[in-house]
């Protein structure tokens, strides 16, 4: 139980992530538990270069040990990277503040580094693969004097699965080490799978000052290289994540024969047994660990039916030889889902899975020890201290928790896990949606006609923009199968695979659209959401298995009111049409929008596309 004035002191406490320069750190709780350097003699050369151009105080090498993550969570208690929580109602649990400056991904600052711009393509920010190292080569000489390198090694992808990778992450951040500890597999099982091999994926990152002026995040795919420097915030920092399971893997995928892509992975029980794996990309917080972990309407529970979670941000996906279908792992161990509007009505499983063991980021910390942040309760706290450290009351006209404040939490804290989510073998898709956030003009759900018509469907995707990316909020950006920020190479070439992968599939997943936002001219949600989308879900799977009925339109095939199960939900038919209807002239706008991206790759634009759009434009 934390003690009162522990909880002042924190009033009193400024913020930072940046850390100590200056006296050294004492590899202090932590030295002894696992101080043995990597064998492997590549990964030990290039620690060797890294640790000649950072020089570091201390090298500590995580081992991944349960005893290991208590160490470092003392360390940054006392350091003041962590605020310990109250341990009755959040056994095992941390919060963390980052520097204000840095609470979400800086895509403006984020590169792929190539020796020519035309392999990075007009949707990455580029540097020329020498320019980039000796832009943020003089930022990392000298820039862990005073402090410890953590070596960090991890696996992405269940152990022992033909696509698993191995990455070693050299960071100068205990946060850092501790959420790689939760959302990777961490520690000495990611030397044993590597072994002598030097195939892993070099990641260097230090927070430097945490000045946005100094703040690069970039990738050399050719060199299976990150650098990142000067953020500490998930995105850009926790280099598994975006940067290797997304930027790098798309890259290799492509030159491989696989796919990395920003997908949630959700299998679904019906009553009788039958499974079904649906893959879903939607932008950043758009959702999708909520619908990863939905949990069904009461009346959908009693006939049997189960949702249960594979992964709710990234997949790999492969084609199986044997039977020629799309198969998919989920290459995380963790979730790092956002919090705001999360709560035991919109999301329980989420709420079970950061009930212990869990790092909260920039969430409002109460004076019991709990944490708070707008949406968890309908009442907000009379005080607590917000996310910047500052004490706080409902009137001061501030936000107590940051918009994209997290949690960090391993996958098998959520009570849904699904059987298979470590299984090296992975689960096979029936079904890919693709959904955005979009108030006009989009229906609920929609089926594409064919693998290429759905692929274009994707490449169209829009969504209005959240507070998960630096930027404006709220604007259609258009965000190709929510990729934008993440394809590692020439989005051309990206599109190309997409519609390339379906000639090496004996069968493939059916695709479609979903939009849980649309909206009435009172701004009113026109859907319910969160669990009834169960019902959407329903005919999804009775389409990918041939059942379900659905009528031809302009956009693909799409239900009639009667074809989604409407019981219980007090909704018309008529209303129903309302969500699923198409305006022609609103549609055409959305046509012109969507062209935004396509002029970017004009001449470069996949044929296939042409005929698409072309097909689209007759339609309507
Ligand atoms: O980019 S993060 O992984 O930090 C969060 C997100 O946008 O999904
Ligand atoms: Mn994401």
């Amino acid at each position: 139980m934390i003690e009162r004035r522990d909880i002042d002191k924190e009033f009193y406490m400024t913020t930072t992530t940046i850390p100590p320069k200056g006296p050294r750190i004492p590899a202090a709780a932590t030295a002894g538990v696992h101080t043995t350097p990597a064998a492997n003699p590549h990964v030990r050369k290039w620690i060797e270069e890294c640790v000649e151009l950072c020089k570091p105080d201390n090298i500590y090498y995580c081992n991944g040990s349960p005893e290991e993550r208590q160490a470092l969570f003392e360390q940054g208690v006392s350091d003041g990277t962590f605020t310990r929580l109250n341990q009755k109602k959040l056994p095992g649990s941390y919060l963390h503040r980052s520097n204000p400056n840095d609470v979400a991904r800086s895509e403006h600052q984020t590169f792929i580094c190539t020796p020519s711009a035309d392999m990075a393509g007009v949707t990455n920010n580029w540097l020329e693969t020498k320019a980039a190292y000796n832009k943020l080569r003089p930022l990392l000489d000298g820039c862990m004097r005073g402090r410890t390198m953590y070596v960090i090694p991890f696996v992405m992808g269940p152990i022992g699965s033909p696509l698993a990778r191995v990455g070693v992450e050299l960071s100068d951040s205990l946060y850092v080490a501790v959420s790689m500890g939760i959302m990777t597999r961490m520690g000495d099982v990611a030397w044993r799978q590597l072994g002598d091999s030097d195939d892993f994926t070099k990641c260097l990152h230090s927070i430097l000052d945490c000045n946005p002026d100094r703040r690069y995040i970039c990738h050399f795919p050719l060199d299976n290289t990150i650098w990142s420097v000067g953020s500490g915030y998930g995105g850009n920092a926790l280099l598994g994540k975006k940067c290797l399971a997304l930027r790098i893997a798309s890259f290799l995928g492509h030159q491989q024969g696989w796919m990395a892509e920003h997908m949630l992975l959700m299998g679904a029980t019906a009553p009788g047994g039958e499974k079904t794996y649906v893959a879903g990309a939607f932008p950043s917080s758009c959702g999708k660990t909520n619908f990863a972990m939905l949990i069904p309407p009461e009346k959908y529970q009693k006939q049997g039916w189960r949702i249960t979670t594979v992964g709710d941000d990234i997949v790999w996906m492969w084609i199986d030889e044997k039977t020629g279908r799309l198969r998919a792992i989920n290459p995380e161990a963790g979730y790092f889902g956002v919090v705001p509007g999360t709560n035991e009505r919109t999301n329980p499983n989420a709420m079970a899975a950061m009930g212990h063991d869990t790092i909260f980021t920039n969430v409002a910390l109460l004076p019991d020890g709990d944490v708070w942040w707008e949406g968890k309760t309908k009442q907000p706290p009379p005080r607590c201290i917000d996310w910047m450290g500052k004490e706080w009351t409902p009137a001061s006209g501030t936000k107590a928790a940051h918009p994209n404040s997290r949690f960090t939490a391993p996958a098998n804290n959520n009570p849904a896990i699904d059987p298979a989510w470590d299984d090296p073998a992975g689960v096979e898709v029936a079904a890919i949606v693709f959904g955005g956030r979009r108030s006009r003009s989009i229906p609920l759900v929609y089926q594409a006609f064919n693998w290429l018509h759905g692929v274009y469907m994707g490449a169209t995707l829009g969504s209005e923009t959240t507070a998960a990316a630096t930027g404006q909020v709220g604007v259609v950006r258009r965000d190709p199968m929510a990729m934008l920020p993440f394809i590692g190479y020439n989005v051309r070439d990206y599109f190309v695979h997409w519609m390339r992968m379906r000639k090496r599939m004996v069968d493939c997943p059916r695709i479609f659209h979903v939009n849980w936002f649309r909206k009435d001219a009172e701004g009113n949600y026109l859907w319910p959401g969160y669990g009834e989308n169960m019902r959407v879900l329903k005919w999804i799977i009775d389409r990918s298995h041939g059942r379900a009925y659905a009528k031809e339109t302009m956009l693909g095939w799409m239900p009639k009111a009667g074809d989604v199960d409407l019981d219980g939900l007090n909704m018309s038919a008529a209303q129903f049409e309302a969500l699923q209807a198409v305006d022609v002239d609103e549609f055409k706008a959305e046509i012109l929008s969507q062209e935004e991206l396509f002029l970017k790759l004009a001449g470069d634009l996949p044929k296939e596309f042409i005929f698409q759009r072309e097909l689209l434009i007759a339609r309507v």
